[in-house]
């Protein structure tokens, strides 16, 4: 295949994003242009409670919008962070149980991480609960979805004698996995440098 860049000949490249991999086969790969201001979009998802406002306002600082979902009563909150040499614009989502909306929080949820252009999705989700929290992880890999997991309060988990092995879960979901006490900015390094892999991953886009 001819590379965009160098008009040369090279192999047809494939990435490992979020643990799967993205074969581009023949299709054109082109450098994401910076200077044209790109921007890797992220949304922090999970039920309600497990910190991802506070995961939000720890990545994103004092700079922030909030806007209401188009015909809801619904806020998003948007804010932006330099993070692997790029702008990445991290949205916060009202808490969603399950993919299946019930509420209108949900519904918002659902649509914006299903109908919107977001590249990657951070389930947050509580390590006292982690086995039904894992089950919107799962929904989310079958809606093939690039996912980051965030497993959070992880100081809470420990007092209670739950201890979380990341690694395995990392290998067992086939995805990156991040403990965090977030309260504390305990694995934020952790998380952003994660971040920081996935948007390196992604510098390159498809030119069809
Ligand atoms: N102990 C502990 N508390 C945390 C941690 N992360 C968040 N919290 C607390 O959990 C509560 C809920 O956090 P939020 O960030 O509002 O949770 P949320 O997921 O945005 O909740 P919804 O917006 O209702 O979906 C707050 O009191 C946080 O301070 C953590 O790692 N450890
Ligand atoms: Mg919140």
């Amino acid at each position: 295949m001819d590379c965009h860049d160098c008009h040369q000949s090279c192999q047809p490249k494939s990435h490992n994003l979020g643990g799967k991999l993205f074969n581009f086969g023949s299709k054109k790969l082109l450098k994401k242009n910076f200077s044209q201001g790109s921007t890797t979009t992220i949304a922090l998802v999970g039920s309600p409670n497990v910190g991802k406002s506070l995961l939000f306002n720890l990545l994103t600082g004092t700079y922030v919008t909030v806007s209401n979902y188009p015909g809801t009563t619904v806020e998003i909150a948007k804010g932006n962070r330099i993070i692997g040499g790029e702008k990445v614009t991290f949205l916060d989502t009202p808490g969603m149980y399950s993919l299946i909306p019930i509420t209108e929080e949900e519904n918002v949820a659902r649509n914006l991480i299903l109908n919107q252009k977001v590249d990657l999705v951070i389930h947050v989700v509580d390590a006292k609960h982690l086995a039904k929290m894992l089950n919107l992880t799962l929904q989310l890999l079958e809606a093939k979805l690039p996912v980051l997991l965030v497993v959070n309060m992880i100081d809470e988990a420990k007092k209670l004698g739950i201890w979380v092995d990341e690694n395995q879960l990392a290998h067992r979901l086939s995805i990156p996995v991040v403990s965090m006490a977030a309260v504390k900015k305990v694995g934020l390094q952790k998380l952003i440098a994660k971040v920081a892999d996935y948007v390196r991953a992604n510098s390159l886009s498809i030119a069809y």
